[in-house]
C-alpha cells in the first residue's frame, strides 16, 4: 500500500518522502516544480542574461589524486544541479570536487543556490553539517552568511535554499563555513565571480574615449574599458596537508596545531596535473568519479589581453605568484582598483601576495609575445607535489 503511495505522489513531494532534498527554484525556471531547472525563465531587459539562476550542490566527502599520485580524503561539493531530489543524496555520495563547482554569476541576477548535505560515505561517524560562504559578498541577509554562529547550516539528509541579488561585480571564493579550519583545509572551497553590466551595453557605447563592441567583457563596470579582457581564467590557490587528510580518513585526532601543506596546488592539482585539459577522476569506494574537473592552463593568441582571477582560499598561509608575463592589477578584493575619488590605483607587477580570503584580478597584455610563459609560486619549497620535485603550485600561460 506504502508503495502505491509513493508511485502516485507528485513529483513535487518525492523530495521530502526521500529525506527532505529539496531545491527551490521560481516556477518559471522549473516550470512543473518537480526540482530539476528547465527553463531559461525570464530576461527582463533583453541583454541575452536570464534573470534567475538556480544552482544545486551536494556537500559531503570523497577522494581527490594528488600530481604525484597519492589520494586524498577530502570534504567537498559537487554539483548536483538537474538531478532530480530522489537521487541526489546517491549521485552526490563520494563525489566531491576539488576546487568545488565554480559559480559563475551575472550582476543584477536572482540567484537561487541549494545546497543538500549528502553526509560522509567514509566517516560515517561524524554528522557534521555543512554551508555555503560567499566571502566578501555584500549581503544583506546574515541567514545566508553561512556562518555558523549566525545563520543556518545544513544537517545531513537536508536542503537549505540560499537567495541572492546579484549587485557588485568581482571575483569572489566560497566556502563552507562550518568547523572552518577543518572543513576548508578538507576542500570545501570553490571559486566564485559576477560579471558586470557593462558587458551587456549596447554596441557603440562610449565609455569616456573608448567605444564598446557587442560582446566585449570586463573585470568591472570600469566607464573606460580599461579592465576588457577577452581570455579569462580562475585560478585558485590551495594547498593541503596530507597527514591532517590521512588522519581524517583513518578516523584519528586531527593535527591541528602542526598543520603544514605539502602539496600546493592551482584549481585543485599540482603542475604538472594544472596543464592537463582532461578532467581528472579518482577511484573511490564507489568506482571512478570526478574529482578535479578544472586545469589551470591559459591559452591566448598573441594580441589578447588575459584575466586572471586569482583566489587564495588555503587556510595555512599567503602564497606569491609569479609570471613571466607583467601583470596589471586591476582590482583587488572584489573590487576595482582605485582610490575614493576615482585615482588609478592599478599598477604592473610581476608578482602578487595573496592571502587566506584575498583575491587579485589581473591583466595579461601577450602582445608580441609568443611560446610559454610560467604562472609559479616564488615560495620555492611549494614548487613540489609533497617529496617529489618540479610540481606544486604552477602552470603555463601558452600563446600561440
Ligand atoms: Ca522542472
Ligand atoms: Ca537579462
Ligand atoms: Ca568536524
Ligand atoms: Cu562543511
Amino acid at each position: 500500500m506504502f508503495a502505491v503511495l509513493l508511485c502516485s505522489t507528485p513529483a513535487s513531494a518525492q523530495g521530502s518522502a526521500n529525506g527532505a532534498v529539496y531545491v527551490q527554484c521560481p516556477p518559471s525556471v522549473d516550470t512543473n516544480d518537480d526540482g530539476v531547472p528547465d527553463a531559461a525563465g525570464p530576461d527582463s531587459d533583453g541583454d541575452g542574461i536570464p534573470d534567475i539562476k538556480c544552482m544545486h550542490l551536494a556537500g559531503g566527502d570523497g577522494f581527490v589524486t594528488m600530481a604525484d599520485g597519492r589520494p586524498q580524503y577530502m570534504f567537498g561539493f559537487s554539483d548536483v544541479t538537474a538531478v532530480p531530489p530522489g537521487q541526489v543524496m546517491e549521485v552526490g555520495a563520494l563525489a566531491a570536487n576539488f576546487p568545488a563547482p565554480t559559480i559563475t554569476l551575472n550582476e543584477g541576477q536572482h540567484f537561487y543556490l541549494s545546497l543538500t548535505n549528502v553526509g560522509m560515505v567514509m566517516r560515517p561517524d561524524l554528522s557534521d553539517p555543512h554551508s555555503v560562504h560567499f566571502h566578501g559578498f555584500p549581503n544583506a541577509a546574515p541567514i545566508f552568511d553561512g556562518t555558523p554562529e549566525n545563520s543556518l547550516s545544513v544537517n545531513m539528509g537536508s536542503s537549505l535554499s540560499y537567495y541572492y541579488k546579484i549587485m557588485e561585480p568581482g571575483t569572489y571564493m566560497y566556502h563552507c563555513h562550518v568547523e572552518a579550519t577543518e572543513h576548508m583545509q578538507m576542500g570545501m572551497l570553490g571559486n566564485l565571480y559576477v560579471k558586470p553590466r557593462q558587458n551587456t551595453l549596447p554596441g557603440g557605447t562610449a565609455l569616456g574615449s573608448f567605444t564598446h563592441t557587442t560582446g566585449q567583457q570586463y573585470a568591472y563596470n570600469d566607464g573606460d574599458g580599461s579592465t576588457r579582457y577577452d581570455v579569462e581564467k580562475a585560478i585558485q590557490i590551495g594547498s593541503f596537508d596530507p597527514d591532517f587528510h590521512d588522519a581524517s580518513e583513518t578516523v584519528q585526532p586531527l593535527p591541528f596545531a602542526t598543520m603544514r601543506d605539502r602539496y600546493g596546488m592551482l584549481n585543485g592539482r599540482g603542475y604538472p596535473d594544472t596543464v592537463n585539459p582532461v578532467a581528472l577522476s579518482t577511484d573511490t569506494d564507489r568506482g571512478p568519479k570526478a574529482s578535479q574537473p578544472v586545469d589551470s592552463l591559459v591559452t591566448a593568441t598573441a594580441g589578447q589581453r588575459v584575466l586572471l582571477r586569482i583566489s587564495n582560499l588555503n587556510v595555512t598561509r599567503f602564497y606569491t605568484l609569479a609570471s613571466t608575463i607583467p601583470m596589471k592589477v586591476v582590482g583587488q578584493s572584489a573590487r576595482l582598483h582605485r582610490g575614493p575619488s576615482g585615482t588609478d590605483l592599478t599598477f604592473t607587477t610581476n608578482s602578487v601576495t595573496v592571502g587566506g580570503g584575498e583575491s587579485v584580478d589581473v591583466i595579461l597584455d601577450t602582445t608580441g609575445l609568443s611560446g610559454t610563459y610560467l604562472l609559479y609560486t616564488t615560495n620555492l619549497n611549494y614548487l613540489s607535489n609533497d617529496t617529489q620535485d618540479f610540481g606544486g603550485m604552477m602552470t603555463e600561460i601558452r600563446i600561440q
